[in-house]
């Protein structure tokens, strides 16, 4: 963690009518800014008057490379906030109270934004300056504990920040339980830094007793699985209880029921599912920006479009085994350095497994990951 000192930089004031398609450009002289410890000089760069006077000091702390550059802001006049959604250049920004605001942001804000698309994002705590009864100024957004992006055309876009938990759904029967699709969710959990939360729905469909062995797979390495059914209603008092006081994200193949158990746990969601025909969809505005949603309960869940398609799957071959939970004792162990635990003889994950030590179905899974086979992701 980097030291958060306050340091002076320059940043740049964009016209209020600036070309857009000048923004690189804009970005990379704030960067260059950034650089510049020493704001009394323009190294080489020659600029215009009119161009210095847009030019100015501010205080920030932090640094841009883990994202925590902070503006200084009048703690006084400010309150602390969660932007629910981002719709253009407003932010709907929930305060302490729960109450809603339409928020704009600063303008020196927007001017510090570098690679990102957007300053702000579903997800940001944020210090803003209230207007009126139901509007305000983003003044500050806090540093961001985790983010899940997507790249999209070479950038990085946002889809949400600071997500504390992933929910990894599947269903037990219609469609069939797909455990190395739960293997590699649970990859992408730890990538970004989530907590997993395996739910199993629709057990109504099969006998239970038969979802022991993969129940006990997952629980002895220290994961929460939970069998529901968002049909009859069990296990969703259990749910609303991890889904309090956290935001999580929610993951899993189309038809598993992902809607429907969020709605069982909250019922003032009523999100649609595929129970409500395609008819009802027609003419209705479908938004392409996440939103988080709270819960009556406690705890939010992030709707994103982009879920869909979640897949993170930024995981090179060699990094997998790391995290296999199960499989590390056993890496640990291996007589070759470079192993990856696939065809090398001698090799003690391959001699757990045969002694017993390992699931065999877990590792045919880190094989299938580690061969960059895809398990159904977009099904
Ligand atoms: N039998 C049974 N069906 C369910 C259950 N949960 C959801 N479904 C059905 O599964 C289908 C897909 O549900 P939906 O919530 O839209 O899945 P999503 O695509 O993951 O959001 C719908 O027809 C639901 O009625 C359950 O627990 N048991
Ligand atoms: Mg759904
Ligand atoms: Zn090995």
């Amino acid at each position: 963690m980097a030291a958060k000192k306050k340091r002076k930089i320059r940043t740049e004031f964009r016209k209020n009518r600036t070309d857009r398609a000048r923004s690189d450009q804009w970005t990379r002289r704030f960067q260059a800014a950034d650089a510049e410890t020493d704001d009394s000089t323009d190294k080489g760069e020659r600029i215009g008057k009119s161009e210095q006077s847009r030019r100015r000091t501010v205080l920030v702390e932090g640094s841009e490379a883990d994202g925590s550059l902070q503006l200084g802001v009048d703690l006084a006049s400010v309150e602390l906030g969660r932007v629910l959604a981002v719709q253009g250049l407003l932010s709907t920004v929930q305060d302490a109270s729960g109450a809603i605001r339409k928020c704009a942001t600063r303008r020196l804000l927007k001017t510090m934004s570098t690679n990102e698309r957007h300053v702000v994002a579903a997800g940001d705590f944020v210090m803003f300056r209230p207007v009126g009864t139901d509007e305000g100024i983003i003044e500050r957004v806090e540093a961001r504990r985790t983010v899940l992006s997507r790249a999209t055309r070479g950038r990085q876009h946002i889809l949400v920040t600071n997500a504390d938990q992933l929910l990894i759904v599947a269903s037990a029967a219609e469609p069939y339980i797909k455990p190395n699709l739960i293997d590699r969710f649970l990859i992408s959990a730890h990538k970004a830094g989530l907590r997993p939360l395996i739910c199993i729905n629709k057990i109504d469909l099969v006998d239970p007793a038969s979802l022991m062995p993969l129940v006990g797979t997952y629980s002895q390495m220290g994961y929460r699985v939970l069998l529901l059914s968002a049909a009859t209603g069990f296990g969703v008092d259990r749910l609303r209880r991890e889904l309090a006081d956290v935001a999580s994200v929610v993951a899993g193949q189309s038809g598993v029921g992902k809607s429907s158990l969020l709605n069982a746990v909250d019922p003032q969601l009523s999100l649609r599912t595929a129970a409500i025909s395609a008819e009802t969809q027609k003419g209705k505005h479908t938004t392409t920006t996440a939103s988080l949603l709270p819960l009556s309960s406690g705890g939010y869940v992030f709707d994103t479009p982009g879920i869909r398609q979640f897949q993170l799957w930024d995981v090179i071959p060699g990094e997998v085994a790391a995290y296999f939970r199960d499989l590390r004792p056993y890496i640990n162990r291996c007589r070759y350095p470079n192993c990856t635990h696939t065809h090398e003889v001698d090799c003690s994950v391959k001699n757990a497994v045969s002694d017993g030590w390992l699931d065999l179905r877990r590792y045919d899974s880190y094989c299938q990951l580690f061969a960059g086979e895809d398990s159904g992701v977009h099904a």
